[in-house]
C-alpha cells in the first residue's frame, strides 16, 4: 500500500461522547426488552437504534486487519459522529423518480411495491445470476457512514448491508470486465415522475470494478437496524460512501459487468457538473457552487467537506495518478 497526501479524518475529543451516548441507548433499550423497545421506539424517539435479531447474530465488522483488504485500515464501525436522526434519514431525501420535492418522497412512495422484487446479475460474468430479494441471505453487517451529497448537505447513517465484493464474486466477472453498471427499477406505473421525458429515464450509476470491489461498497437492504423503507432505496441499494451521493443508486434490478465506462444518469445530463468519478472532494468546486464546506442535518452552521469524505486513507490509492482536479 502506497502512502498519499490525505489522510482519515482524525477523531476529535468531542466526538467521543456520542459514539458513548450511542452505545448506551442500544444497552438501555435491551434491557428494556424487545416489545417495549419497540413501542418506545414508535412513540417517542425513532432516532434510538434498534437492534434486530438479524443484526445480533450478525458479529460487528471484523477489526481483524486481514479481512480488510490489502488496503487494511481502520474499520469503518469506529466512526465517531453522530448519527443523524432516523427521522431525517427516512424524510429527506433525493429519489426523483418519485419527486424532486425532498419532502415528498417518503408519503409518495409509501406504497412502493418492493416483493416480488429480483436482481439480476450479467454482462461479462461466467455465471449470469438472477436473485430474487429472499435469496440474498449473505450476513449483514452495520456500517455507519457519511453520506455527502453534491448538493452541499450531509448524514451519519447506520447502514446494514454486505460487500458488493460478495455479490460480484458469486457471478465470477470474466477477465474483460472493467466497469460495473446499475439501474434502478423502471416502472411508471410506480414512480410518478418517470412520466417526466426531461430525464434519462431509468436512473442508472457505473462504477470501476477496483472501486466496486472496495470492502466499503455496500449494498444496503436496511439502515438503523430495520428494514430498508421505499424513500431510501429498498429493497435493495448501494452505497459508496467515498463519493458524492448520487452515486448511491437505489432500488436496483440489475447490475451488469462491462467493458467500458457505463453511461450514467447525472453524467448523461449534466457532464462538466456531474463526473462519472464523482469523488467528494473540497478542493474541486462544482461549476455552481464551493463543495469545501457541507450542512450536516440537524446540525448547526456548516463543518469543512474531507477529502473522499473523509475515506482517504482506505480509497486514495485507487486513483493515484489520475488528476484530482478532473473529473475522468
Ligand atoms: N434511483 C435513484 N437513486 C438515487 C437518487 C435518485 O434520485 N434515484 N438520488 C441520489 C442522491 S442525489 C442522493 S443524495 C442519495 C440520497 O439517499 P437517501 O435519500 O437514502 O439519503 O440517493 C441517490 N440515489
Ligand atoms: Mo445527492
Amino acid at each position: 500500500m502506497s502512502k498519499n497526501k490525505y489522510t482519515s479524518n482524525p477523531l476529535k475529543p468531542s466526538e467521543i461522547t456520542p459514539e458513548h451516548l450511542y452505545l448506551n441507548r442500544r444497552k438501555f433499550i435491551s434491557s428494556l426488552g424487545i416489545t417495549s423497545a419497540a413501542a418506545f421506539l414508535a412513540a417517542c424517539s425513532p432516532q434510538v437504534f434498534q437492534p434486530t435479531a438479524a443484526l445480533e447474530n450478525t458479529p460487528a465488522i471484523s477489526p481483524d486487519p486481514t479481512k480488510m483488504g490489502e488496503q487494511g485500515t481502520v474499520s469503518p464501525s469506529t466512526m465517531d459522529e453522530p448519527l443523524t436522526d432516523y427521522e431525517a434519514v427516512t424524510n429527506y431525501n433525493n429519489y426523483y423518480e418519485f419527486s424532486l420535492d425532498k419532502q415528498e418522497v417518503a408519503p409518495l412512495s409509501e406504497d412502493f411495491k418492493t416483493t416480488p422484487w429480483t436482481v439480476q446479475i450479467g454482462g461479462l460474468v461466467n455465471k449470469p445470476l438472477t436473485l430474487g430479494i429472499e435469496d440474498l441471505t449473505f450476513p449483514r453487517e452495520e456500517r455507519i457512514y457519511r453520506m455527502r451529497c453534491v448538493e452541499g448537505w450531509s448524514m451519519v447513517i447506520p447502514w446494514l448491508g454486505f460487500p458488493l465484493k460478495t455479490l460480484l464474486e458469486m457471478a465470477e466477472p470474466t477477465s474483460d470486465a472493467k466497469f460495473v453498471a446499475f439501474q434502478t427499477l423502471n416502472d411508471p406505473e410506480q414512480y410518478p415522475n418517470l412520466k417526466n421525458p426531461s430525464f434519462p429515464w431509468p436512473y442508472t450509476e457505473g462504477l470501476r470494478l477496483d472501486e466496486a470491489m472496495h470492502d466499503l461498497t455496500i449494498l444496503s437492504t436496511g439502515l438503523y437496524g430495520k428494514e430498508l423503507l421505499p424513500q431510501n432505496g429498498a429493497p435493495i441499494r448501494l452505497v459508496v460512501p467515498w463519493k458524492y451521493g448520487f452515486k448511491s443508486i437505489k432500488s436496483i434490478i440489475k447490475i451488469d459487468l462491462v467493458d467500458s465506462q457505463p453511461a450514467t444518469f447525472w453524467n448523461s445530463i449534466a457532464p462538466y457538473e456531474y463526473g462519472f468519478y464523482s469523488n467528494v472532494n473540497p478542493e474541486k468546486s462544482h461549476p455552481r457552487w464551493s463543495q469545501s464546506s457541507e450542512k450536516r442535518i440537524g446540525e448547526k452552521g456548516r463543518q469543512p467537506t474531507l477529502m473522499f469524505n473523509g475515506y482517504a486513507e482506505e480509497v486514495a490509492y485507487l486513483y493515484e495518478g489520475m488528476d484530482l482536479q478532473v473529473d475522468y
